[in-house]
């Protein structure tokens, strides 16, 4: 230990110490610091073995785990090259052009963001990208981007994993320098559920670039262009990356009673979105309910109208979507969303590896490795087996998605929460109250935070087994959700053809609405002074230098980031260990190997837990590189 060090250090066993001593051997306290990081990981370790992940605490518990394989990649020949390149060469607008010209379909990877967003519940931890990010962009540098950061991924990571999202960012950057990385931004509501000040979120564009994302999706969730139009300016001043601005989908194109979303509505926001400079238009199919006929309609329609390339996104709820990605093949869009295999389907998007081989013979279709990609998809289907307790439980698709319209992220979420809220066999109750309320709220664009109103008012009014008659005819004498209420007063922007009055002025009474940009009642930030008192609170505990993307996790979610940094001063870093040990604790001569830092590991040895005491303190007995370590956690089991 320390005290070894010191005693069998040559100068200090000559007599020769002075006051310099110890300024003199900084390794001394490397040491030191090393130590104490890891009695923090074995306290986390010891922690989860004796109380449980409070995350996965009612799960049954599963043990049928198998290994992940890792696909092998040839070592030698480093990153071929591939789209960042090309960005890099040519710049954002003529690597724009370059996309629209080019040909072939493109692929865009959405299994490290989306996918497990809408399958997981958000809950992937880094370390299982990590390692495969670095082979993946080697054996396939064709992919046109990996869309890896923002929609929920951003607070689910402090959150839930306790890790910091930003360093997940530079990671993933540092081991797929070759391909673009993508990532969903919520227009003015940045990664969060509501509008935050202007140049807060200018800054967060910035810092996204500069760490490690290339191309924005951009969307608002009500398609509100005065939300829209300033991300895709900050994109355009601040960094040299591509900013996609995104149209939602929802309703039906082909119906021929469909008058609000119909296909004129959304060429104008196509042309709205070209015309405020975006390199690509985003269609964002987030419910996956794009019929194939009115994909084909959509992107001819837009394809001949706009002249920026097009991108599409969708669900496989219905589990139809690959037919409807193949018509917009047909009609000419140039980039898709596809998952993994093992990552795809359902509430997730299309299967990848199929989708290559459906278009194998396509005279628009890009070839790749598939038995690569299928190595790939069987990594993520044993990675996947660890998160079991975040399964939505959905078995098979569904045509009802048609009727509520739900977001596949949110649908995995939504299951969940009608169990806490002890409402598990009327699951379908609320489904079809969100597709009710959704017609109250005047057939809203639902896409977070949006849905997230529709779906509170609509477990709001199962569990206290209320009408919509019940809302219209006594709706003074109740009291809404908090996000229904700040939905009506215009936090969240404004709705194509505005809000219906009435509801309007049921849910806020006597509380005035607003018709301008959310954020402009939003004071600004000043960062210097902000920061420096950032800087005083939290800069003791973090073990390392606070930097302005901490600063931002914090303006953006003062309280998930205040208790993301109360974890790490007690566990410090957790983004290394394990995620089967991470949720589930080890078993009894269990022998794990962590990085507690590059190149510094851990060999950590789980031998036993002896009884609590009678404060309830119960002894956790590790072997840390060879060595035995003790560490008394609190039973609260
Ligand atoms: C998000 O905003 O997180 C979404 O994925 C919306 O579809
Ligand atoms: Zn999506």
């Amino acid at each position: 230990g320390f005290l070894d060090n010191i005693l069998s250090n040559q100068t200090f066993r000559n007599g020769e110490v002075t006051v310099n001593f110890i300024k003199d051997h900084p390794e001394l306290f490397e040491f030191k610091k090393t130590r104490n990081r890891a009695t923090k990981m074995v306290k986390f370790l010891g922690d989860v073995i004796v109380n449980g992940n409070d995350d996965v605490k009612n799960a049954e518990k599963k043990t049928d785990f198998i290994k992940p394989v890792i696909p092998t990649f040839p070592e030698d020949n480093g990153y071929p090259k591939g789209t960042k390149d090309l960005l890099t060469e040519y710049g954002p607008d003529k690597f724009s052009r370059w996309l629209r010209h080019e040909g072939k379909v493109h692929y865009t990877d959405t299994t490290m963001r989306d996918a497990h967003q809408s399958l997981l519940a958000t809950r992937m931890r880094t370390t299982d990208m990590l390692k495969v990010a670095e082979g993946f962009a080697r054996n396939h540098p064709e992919v046109f981007s990996m869309e890896v950061w923002g929609g929920a991924t951003f607070d689910v990571c402090m959150r839930f994993l306790k890790e910091n999202p930003w360093e997940r960012l530079r990671r993933l950057r540092e081991a797929m320098p070759n391909i673009l990385m993508q990532m969903l931004l919520r227009g003015s509501n940045g990664v969060g559920y509501t509008a935050y000040p202007d140049n807060l979120i200018e800054k967060f564009v910035e810092k996204s670039w500069e760490n490690g994302i290339d191309v924005f999706r951009i969307f608002d969730s009500l398609n509100w262009m005065e939300s829209i139009a300033p991300c895709i300016e900050y994109v355009r001043k601040k960094t040299d990356g591509l900013a996609e601005g995104t149209i939602c989908y929802t309703g039906d194109i082909m119906d021929p009673q469909e008058n609000k979303y119909n296909l004129e509505y959304y060429i104008q926001l196509g042309k709205d979105i070209e015309n405020a400079g975006a390199h690509i238009l985003g269609i964002k199919d987030m419910a996956g309910i794009l019929k194939p006929d009115a994909a084909f309609e959509l992107v001819s329609a837009l394809k001949s109208r706009i002249n920026i390339p097009i991108h599409l996104h969708t669900h496989d709820t219905s589990s139809i979507q690959a037919a409807t990605y193949l018509k917009a093949v047909e009609a000419g869009v140039d980039v898709i969303d596809l998952a993994l295999g093992g990552l795809s389907g359902l509430t997730s998007q299309p299967n990848f590896n199929s989708v290559v081989e459906m278009l194998r013979f396509h005279n628009r279709g890009r070839l790749l490795n598939t038995d690569k990609l299928n190595e790939y998809s069987q990594y993520w289907e044993a990675v996947r087996k660890y998160y079991y307790p975040f399964e939505s439980g959905l078995k098979a698709g569904t045509g009802e998605v048609y009727k509520h319209e739900i977001p596949g992220g949110q649908y995995s979420n939504l299951k969940p929460q009608a169990e806490s809220l002890g409402l598990s066999d009327r699951f379908h109750e609320i489904t079809e109250m969100y597709s009710k309320v959704n017609e109250l709220f005047g057939d809203i664009i639902k896409v977070t935070p949006s849905s997230k109103v529709v779906g509170d008012m609509a477990q709001y009014l199962v569990s206290n087994n209320l009408s919509i008659e019940d809302v219209l005819e006594k709706g003074e004498e109740l009291s809404f959700p908090q996000s229904v209420k700040s939905f009506f007063r215009g936090d969240l922007g404004q709705p194509p053809g505005g809000f219906p009055e009435k509801i309007q002025k049921i849910v806020l009474k006597d509380e005035e609405p607003y018709t301008d940009r959310p954020n402009a009642h939003l004071d600004p930030i000043d960062f210097e002074a902000e920061y420096a008192e950032f800087e005083k609170v939290f800069s003791e505990g973090m073990g390392r230098e606070l930097d302005i993307t901490d600063f931002l996790s914090y303006k953006l979610y003062p309280k998930v980031f205040t208790d993301a940094y109360n974890h790490q001063v007690t566990y410090g870093s957790v983004i290394n260990i394990p995620t089967k040990n991470f949720f589930y604790g080890m078993e009894p001569g269990e022998e794990i190997i962590v990085e507690l830092d590059k190149g510094k590991t851990l060999l950590i040895q789980f031998l036993s837990v002896g009884a609590a005491n009678e404060d309830g303190m119960a002894k956790v007995f590790f072997k840390v590189n060879g060595q035995t370590r003790a560490v008394e956690v609190k039973d609260e089991s």
